[in-house]
């Protein structure tokens, strides 16, 4: 028999009010409590919530640009508390120029990871194997992802995290190469005005952040979507995340793919 506690879990939710009050959140950069302690979708709820707060921004013109792994790493997993791998949805008004200043004006409680991004040269319609990923690929750029939890305090469940993105809010992507293949073992420096804050290696990432885009590949399979060719894929971060500072000058330093920057206002 159910408690009065879990009774009042029950209460029935809206995917599209839930979704709204994210995408509230978001535009206007206030953080919210967790809504699980309060609402209990289950996960394939929670990414319903997730594409209907996205659909929210397509309808305000926003376009999508691609999509963002989270917790591919060992480091994040322990980082946040939470032990799955997840995904969420790139638009245009996410993505900021290189070498720009971000104003942390556009955000709740900022944060950077170091990541690797891919760019698919062909259209991504049926789960790839490793092997062949590479071929569905025009190139890999080092990158950063400016995550941005909605929640207070950055605290949250599974199901809160995928209802909100993934945390996206800012992605920022350097020079593209074309060799996609060797990316296992590379080092990786985030450095905030010179000084290095993170350091490790893309064989963080899933071992190969190249198993990124099998990953990808997979769950838009399963989520009957197509990753059409001139899509970004982050491949999710190597590192735990780094509280943005103001008035900072942040680089990331990915061995053999170069260098991404960017300030903060
Ligand atoms: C969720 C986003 C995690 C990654 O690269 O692992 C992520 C969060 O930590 O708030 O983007």
């Amino acid at each position: 028999e159910a408690t009065s506690v879990e009774v009042s879990r029950m209460l029935v939710f809206n995917i599209a009010a839930l979704a709204r009050t994210l995408d509230d959140a978001a535009a206007s950069h206030t953080e919210i409590d967790p809504l699980t302690p309060q609402y209990a979708f289950n996960l394939a709820q929670a990414y319903d919530i997730q594409r209907a707060s996205v659909a929210l921004r397509h309808e305000r013109g926003e376009k999508p640009v691609g999509l963002k792994l989270g917790f591919t790493s060992r480091a994040k997993m322990v980082q946040m508390g939470v032990d799955s791998l997840i995904w969420g949805l790139l638009t245009d008004a996410m993505l900021y120029e290189e070498a720009a200043v971000i104003s942390l004006d556009d955000f709740i409680h900022p944060r950077v990871e170091p990541e690797v991004c891919f760019l698919t040269g062909r259209d991504i319609d049926r789960p790839l194997t490793l092997l062949e990923a590479a071929k569905f690929l025009e190139g890999a750029a080092p990158a950063m992802e400016i995550i941005d939890s909605r929640y207070r305090n950055f605290k949250f469940t599974l199901e809160d995290v995928v209802a909100d993105n993934c945390s996206s809010a800012g992605v920022i992507v350097g020079a593209f190469s074309k060799d996609v293949c060797e990316l296992a073992n590379r080092g990786v420096v985030v450095r905030f005005n010179g000084r290095p804050v993170l350091m490790g290696s893309t064989g963080a990432i899933l071992g190969n952040p190249l198993r990124s885009v099998v990953q990808a590949s997979q769950l838009a399979h399963q989520a009957g979507m197509v990753i059409p060719a001139g899509s970004l894929i982050m491949a999710g971060a190597a590192t735990a995340a780094e509280a943005l500072i103001p008035g900072a000058h942040i680089s990331t330093e990915i061995g053999g793919l170069g260098r991404v920057e960017f300030s903060t206002g």
